[in-house]
């Protein structure tokens, strides 16, 4: 395949025409993701703090590339992306699949919920070498073929314009379908190119890498973000990058992506009052209103 295969965010637009591209291809461009005004408003907001930071200290950050994390300390438009209809919606369909368990003499279906796992703004300077190719579910040490089993949805939002020359995102098309023997080679991958306000969405299985930056003085910007399934760990420490007060600013589902949420399958309760509670009580003071996540969550049975 010569190039990556693109949706439009149009009216007609729907996450199931995104969700059909990633399964065949593990990676998409979504033309026009972000309005215009919000597309400003992420530059203004995030470009200043760019320009302050060092590049990176090893080959795989980039010694000629600058990175941002805390994104949501930095600017609210990142709840715009982590909600968007053609974003959001798509990395559910891939993350939460229900699996059967057994729990005493009770076969359960559980599924997990949707987290963020990691936001970095990604600034590639020029004189930036490509990134070597890699996937980024290597971070849970997942296992490929993955069958459909998918631990993370990855977005790359262009924040300036995307070309070959300045760096735009290597992709192997069909690489998420690859075995963990499968060696990735620098010619299978392709350059993602798009405009600014476009984005780049693809499955933590594909292979994929930072491109060069071959060009005199003109520096590639992305925004990326993961949602992760909620039965792995965040890989950005959300709960050290955020403080609980700026958690809270943002709306319930917002805190809920970000971690403050034991979720459906008790990942991350916390201890109140002899109960594994649902942690996004503590962001507003509402202890009084505590539930059990085993027993909400689990339907366990009374006695085992
Ligand atoms: O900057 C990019 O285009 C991709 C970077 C990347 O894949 C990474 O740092 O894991
Ligand atoms: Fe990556």
């Amino acid at each position: 395949m010569a190039k990556l295969n693109r949706v439009t965010n149009d009216d007609t637009a729907r996450a199931s025409d995104v969700v059909e591209v990633l399964k065949r291809d593990g990676a998409v461009i979504v033309e026009r993701f972000l309005s215009d005004d919000t597309l400003e408003g992420l530059r203004a907001d995030l470009f200043p703090l760019l320009a302050q930071r060092s590049a990176g200290r090893d080959g795989f950050s980039g010694q000629r590339t600058r990175r941002l994390g805390a994104l949501f300390a930095h600017s609210r438009h990142c709840a715009e992306i982590a909600l968007h209809r053609l974003y959001l919606p798509v990395a559910r369909e891939f993350l939460t699949q229900s699996h059967e368990v057994w729990i005493g003499s009770q076969r359960v279906s559980l599924a997990p919920d949707v987290r963020i796992g990691m936001t970095q703004a990604i600034q590639i300077g020029p004189g930036q070498g490509a990134q070597v190719l890699h996937r980024d579910d290597n971070a849970f040490l997942w296992r490929h073929p993955t069958n459909g089993r998918e631990g993370r949805v990855q977005i790359m939002v262009a924040l300036s314009d995307f070309t070959q020359e300045n760096g735009g995102t290597l992709v192997i098309p069909g690489s998420h379908l690859w075995d963990d023997e499968r060696q990735p080679l620098p010619s299978e991958a392709i350059s993602t190119t798009m405009r600014a306000g476009s984005a780049l969405i693809f499955l933590g299985s594909a292979f994929h890498a930072g491109g060069e930056n071959r060009t005199p003085n003109e520096y590639r910007t992305g925004l990326t973000m993961a949602l992760d399934s909620s039965s792995v760990r965040q890989e950005e420490n959300m709960y050290l990058a955020l403080s609980p007060g700026l958690v809270a600013s943002y709306p319930e589902e917002i805190q809920r992506l970000l971690g403050w949420s034991a979720g459906s399958n008790a990942m991350g309760w916390v201890e109140i009052d002899g109960q594994m509670a649902d942690p996004n009580v503590l962001l507003h003071d509402r202890r009084g209103e505590i539930s059990s996540v085993t027993k909400k969550n689990h339907a366990l049975p009374e006695a085992v």
